[in-house]
């Protein structure tokens, strides 16, 4: 079946699914979005997503013309008019048309965008083996200038990143904060693995908050894994038992290479796999 997209309450087909080139997302990156998934039907922690969006869109001042229940609404009728049973959604709200200047007061009619179509992993041999990945140059975006919590239609920092570990020959590249302590990937956060202890950089390092990194967090302290959020360096990450990325896209996704230092055996290692099985088990249920 064609992909039916949602667009301010209506339903069009791929290739009748348009907004203006006078829209403040395409000319400005002003905007949010969000990226879900579904499995076996259901939208998978579709709460946590509405309520990072609205999140997004106050902190950018970008009124949404929907309540967040309307909005959860929206979303689970456009899967169900898709008929889909695995895949992804990309639920995006653009300030939207307005003159060509930079003022938002020129805008009207913000605009709601519901995509519901298939999901690309990385390949599934580096879910067997692991992924490698390298350190960017680009730092994320320091919180002053655009707070990395919010997830805007701006993406143009994690995208040089993205540049950089492409161009190394990797499909993902580290990107460390403006004060030089390790941050996230490009579309993922990062976890390590140290003497039994899972850590993930806390929310102030300038890091989106990612709804699967919740997910994992919470598996593992369910598991009885002690879990922190402490300040880490590049050090850590080289020194560490596993490393692995948590992402709606990505799922959990071991890391057995970064910057060219094998992580701990160079293989996936028990926590790390554990806690894929774990996610798979929540996911799949
Ligand atoms: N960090 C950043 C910077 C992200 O953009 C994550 C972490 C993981 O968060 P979630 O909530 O997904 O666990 C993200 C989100 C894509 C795509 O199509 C993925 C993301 C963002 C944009 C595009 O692969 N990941």
């Amino acid at each position: 079946m064609a992909p039916k997209t949602y667009i301010n309450g209506k339903l069009y087909d791929k290739a009748d699914a348009k907004i203006s080139v006078y829209d403040h997302g395409l000319l400005y990156g002003d905007g949010v979005f969000e990226g879900l998934r579904v499995y076996g039907g259901k939208v998978f922690r579709l709460r946590e997503h509405v309520e990072r969006l609205y999140d997004s869109a106050r902190s950018i001042a970008l009124e949404i013309p929907l309540t967040p229940k309307q909005m959860a609404e929206a979303v689970e009728a456009t899967v169900k008019a898709n008929a889909k049973q695995e895949g992804y959604i990309r639920l995006v709200v653009t300030r939207g048309a307005g003159s060509l200047g930079l003022d938002p007061r020129k805008t009207s009619d913000p605009q709601v965008i519901i995509i519901v179509d298939d999901i690309v992993m990385y390949p599934q041999e580096l879910y067997e083996n692991g992924m490698e990945i390298v350190t960017a140059a680009t730092i994320r975006n320091h919180p002053n200038a655009l707070n990395p919590r919010i997830k805007s239609l701006n993406y143009l920092n994690n995208i040089m990143a993205k540049v950089e570990g492409v161009r190394a020959g990797c499909h993902e590249a580290l990107m460390l904060n403006h004060k030089g302590e390790v941050a996230e990937c490009t579309g993922d956060n990062i976890f390590l693995v140290k003497h039994g202890v899972l850590k993930t950089p806390p929310p102030d390092a300038g890091i989106l908050e990612g709804v699967t990194r919740n997910a994992v967090m919470e598996l593992a302290q369910a598991a009885g894994i002690p879990v922190q959020e402490p300040a880490l360096t590049r050090h850590d990450v080289y020194t560490a038992d596993e490393c692995f990325l948590t992402g709606t896209a990505a799922e959990v996704i071991p890391i057995v290479k970064v910057d060219g230092r094998p992580i701990g055996t160079g293989k996936p290692e028990p926590i790390t796999r554990q806690l894929r099985e774990a996610f798979h088990q929540l996911t799949r249920r």
